[in-house]
């Protein structure tokens, strides 16, 4: 029988969705329908955080009944107006700040502020499972229930912050972390022997050789693997006890995450002080959703050469392009400051308006550049946040998400001073002139 796609509305004479990415028989560019995408992906990574927070008992019906909203608009024959679009996704942006603020109270009154942390790569002897993903209550019951077995829990990727929480670095047997962003997970999970446990989004179909010692939890579900609803995790820590114990092998680096809000504003006056003589001439936020495609070792580069006097503030999974490098100080100001997952933008929002307030000027006016990996769901979101509080002059790479087309850069880069990525040192001396 002959199916009948998502009928395009916008030129009523060929079966497109919104997906749609060629010109339509009416010869246009489908703005329209890709502005409409754009949306469906800023409330998709808001919709995450808001999973998150209501995961830890706090909720908000402010963002609620903007998400229903905006599903709604993504309608194919309900909105056709661009122009309302772009508002709604700075409306999703708004939101999204307040859904931010949600989750780091939540994860503040559940696990405590955030204070910097050594964290040790490589593995120490015993059998251990590794955790990936976002969800802190998940590898907070896993910790409670795996103390005294003598199981090590090892994080993965945009878990690496979970050590800086008091409510979570408290578990002596939470032991470090493994590899690096999401992408390395097939490479990763096959190569120790151990179960795993996956918490969120950024999950890859698992390969068939670990796909027995996986575990799903909350939203996440992967073909093969055994999914566990609610908090028991009495399978995984079978399987765990099932598998070898792992030799000590401790990794060359270590990583130091857990910078929060207060941490950072306790220095204000001397990061003040620093800047006024000329000892810090510059700061840089370089995050976002790390990149298997695209130039994303342009990250890598680019934070290799920055001048010393400069200080680099960093947050989500882009960090492990450079979180290994040693940067050193000004005067005791740590030159990488990790200050958590994606969902922690919202704390450098939070430094950098605090820091605005202390020099007198406004947000654009601080010897402040951000170069952002913008990729994904998450990351989509919070750019459309940055924009709305009227953040200018954003760098993006290191490739463009599918919809955005000439029509919709030109918006970003004609309202919000949007730049893309370069070479690298063009690049640095741009931002520093
Ligand atoms: Fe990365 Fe994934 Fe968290 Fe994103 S692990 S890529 S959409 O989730 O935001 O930083």
């Amino acid at each position: 029988m002959e199916r009948l796609e998502m009928f395009c509305y916008q030129c009523s004479q060929t079966a497109r969705g919104t997906g749609c990415t060629v010109k339509g028989v009416c010869g246009k560019e489908p703005t329209v329908a890709r502005l409409q995408d754009n949306l469906i992906y800023a409330i998709k990574g808001m919709s995450a955080y808001l999973y998150h927070a209501r995961e830890l008992g706090y909720t908000d019906t402010e963002i609620d009944a903007f998400l229903e909203k905006a599903f709604y608009t993504t309608f194919t024959n309900v909105n056709f107006d661009a122009e309302s679009l772009v508002q709604l996704a700075l409306e999703a942006g708004k939101m999204n700040l307040k859904t931010m603020e949600l989750l780091n109270k939540a994860h503040i009154k559940t696990y405590g502020e955030p204070e910097p942390t050594k964290v040790q790569t490589g593995t120490a002897k015993g059998r251990g499972i590794i955790v990936t993903g976002h969800g802190l209550k998940a590898i907070e019951e896993l910790l409670k229930q795996t103390e005294g077995t003598g199981i090590n829990v090892y994080t993965h990727s945009e878990m690496l912050p979970a050590h800086g929480y008091p409510g979570l670095k408290k578990y002596k047997h939470l032991s470090g972390n493994l590899g690096k962003a999401w992408f390395d997970q097939k490479k990763l999970f096959a190569e120790y022997p151990v179960a795993i446990l996956a918490t969120s989004n950024c999950a890859l179909i698992p390969k068939e050789e670990y796909k027995d010692r996986m575990f799903t939890t909350g939203p996440v579900r992967l073909p093969g693997v055994r999914h566990i609803d609610g908090y028991d995790f009495t399978p995984v820590i079978e399987k765990a006890k099932s598998l070898p114990e792992l030799e000590e092998k401790t990794g060359d680096i270590v990583l130091t995450t857990g910078f929060s809000k207060s941490v950072i504003l306790s220095l204000a006056e001397k990061i003040k002080k620093l800047v006024e003589n000329g000892k810090i001439k510059h700061f840089f936020l370089v995050g976002g959703c790390d990149s298997p495609v695209g130039r994303g070792n342009y990250y890598t580069e680019f934070v290799k050469l920055l001048p010393k006097d400069t200080v680099v503030l960093t947050l989500a999974c882009g960090k492990f392009r450079f979180n290994d490098l040693e940067l050193g100080d000004i005067e005791g100001i740590p030159r990488l400051i990790d200050l958590g997952q994606c969902n922690d933008a919202i704390v450098a929002i939070e430094i950098a308006s605090a820091l605005a307030e202390l020099f007198g000027v406004g947000v654009n006016e601080l010897p402040l550049t951000l170069s952002l990996s913008w990729m994904e769901q998450k990351a989509v979101v919070i750019l459309w946040s940055l924009l709305a509080i009227g953040i200018k002059g954003i760098y993006l790479g290191p490739i463009l998400p599918a919809w955005v087309n000439d029509d919709i850069l030109k918006v970003l880069t004609d309202n919000y001073d949007i730049k893309l990525i370069g070479n690298p040192v063009e690049d640095i001396k741009a931002m520093l002139a």
